[in-house]
């Protein structure tokens, strides 16, 4: 099996477009009809749920920081963790090594640049047809685990030190999703056996995103809204630029996290899991007029052999099942055959109630 099998066209890279004055950007990456934040830039800012990693584990017994994580989850679908035991200094270390990588000659990074048929590498995303709108991102996408799905190509030939910085970041924030999956089936009184059974071996996925600065910033998207096909996902702001907008109460705002917190959205694949009681949240990432910005997203997903659907320890007679059940993998083949647009793949999988 191919690492991660999709089927995407190749685009050209927005790092160099955006070299070029901003009246010879293409029509296929202009969004006149974007709806905008309600939150402007320097304003008021959107205090997202703050949890506090030691908190989780170190409480007992009804532990408040477990109702805080349930209430963020259900209310929010986003939070930001504090205290995650993910050393500042050494992602002083990441973030600078990761912002070279972006800066190689392209030349050079044609090295990595995504294939026809094979996501990983340097690209974008989900692009399915020839005429549908572009964002004003490059990605660099990656399977990381489990370890014998990696790509060859990718994580050995990455420069060193990135090669080693990505691999023990990409390590510690596997064991911290599987921690963190732990405190969210407890938060849903889930049997813990569930929540290992449905992860499994796991699925561990990297994307990140450069959005070079655009003046046509309200024009532009650096990436679609769109919900998580995850458990959860772990985002790193990578520098000082904010960008990243979730839809709260159907509008958009936009969200300033702490430094070094890590944001963590529950995923369309939790939303499941928790039958409806956890919502994925449509997010996206914009472009700053005068700033280049950076972010690094942590994918968990689900090994590819089982089956999804709502955790059968979360359905009773008063609480029936609220999505059908699917085969991982045609659930994720699913996904990567259609463009991103918001929340739309999961709705596929929605049981109607009476
Ligand atoms: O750049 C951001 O803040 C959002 C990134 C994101 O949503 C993603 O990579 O899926």
């Amino acid at each position: 099996m191919a690492t991660v099998e999709i089927s995407s066209l190749l685009v050209p890279s927005i790092i160099e477009m955006a070299k070029a004055p901003s009246t010879s950007i293409p029509s296929r990456y202009l969004r006149p009809d974007i709806e905008k934040a309600v939150v402007p830039d320097g304003g008021q800012v959107l205090d997202i749920p703050v949890i506090d990693m030691q908190k989780l584990v170190s409480g007992g017994p009804n532990n408040p920081e477990i109702q805080k994580l349930d209430f963020a989850c259900k209310e929010w679908g986003f939070f930001q963790l504090a205290n995650h035991g993910v050393d500042s200094g050494w992602l002083e270390t990441l973030k600078a090594e990761v912002d070279k990588f972006f800066k190689l000659p392209l030349e050079e990074k044609k090295k990595w640049w995504q294939s026809p048929g094979n996501a990983e590498g340097f690209g974008q995303a989900f692009v399915v047809s020839e005429d549908q709108k572009l964002d004003w991102g490059d990605l660099f996408f990656m399977l990381t685990y489990p370890l014998r799905l990696r790509n060859p190509r990718l994580i050995p030939s990455l420069p060193s030190p990135l090669s080693e910085t990505m691999e023990r970041y990409t390590s510690d924030l596997n064991n911290l999703s599987v921690a963190m999956l732990e405190k969210i089936a407890e938060a849903l009184h889930m049997k813990a056996e569930e929540m290992t059974e449905f992860v499994g071996e796991g699925r561990q996925t990297i994307r990140v995103n450069c959005y070079p600065p655009c003046e046509l910033s309200d024009q532009v998207m650096g990436l679609t809204a769109h919900s998580d096909a995850t458990l959860i996902t772990i985002l790193l702001q990578l520098n000082d630029v904010d960008g990243l907008e979730i839809r709260k109460d159907g509008k958009w705002v936009r969200v300033h996290p702490l430094p070094d917190a890590f944001i963590i959205n529950v995923g369309d694949i939790l939303e499941i899991i928790s039958n409806g009681r956890y919502r994925s949240i449509e997010h996206r990432g914009t472009v700053h007029p005068v700033n280049e910005r950076l972010s690094f997203a942590t994918f968990f997903g689900l090994a590819y052999d089982g089956e999804l659907g709502p955790a059968p320890s979360l359905i009773s007679e008063q609480t029936p099942a609220k999505f059908t059940r699917v085969k991982v993998q045609e659930f994720y083949k699913g996904l990567f055959a259609r463009k991103l647009q918001g929340k739309a793949y999961i709705d596929t999988f929605k049981i109607q109630q009476d």
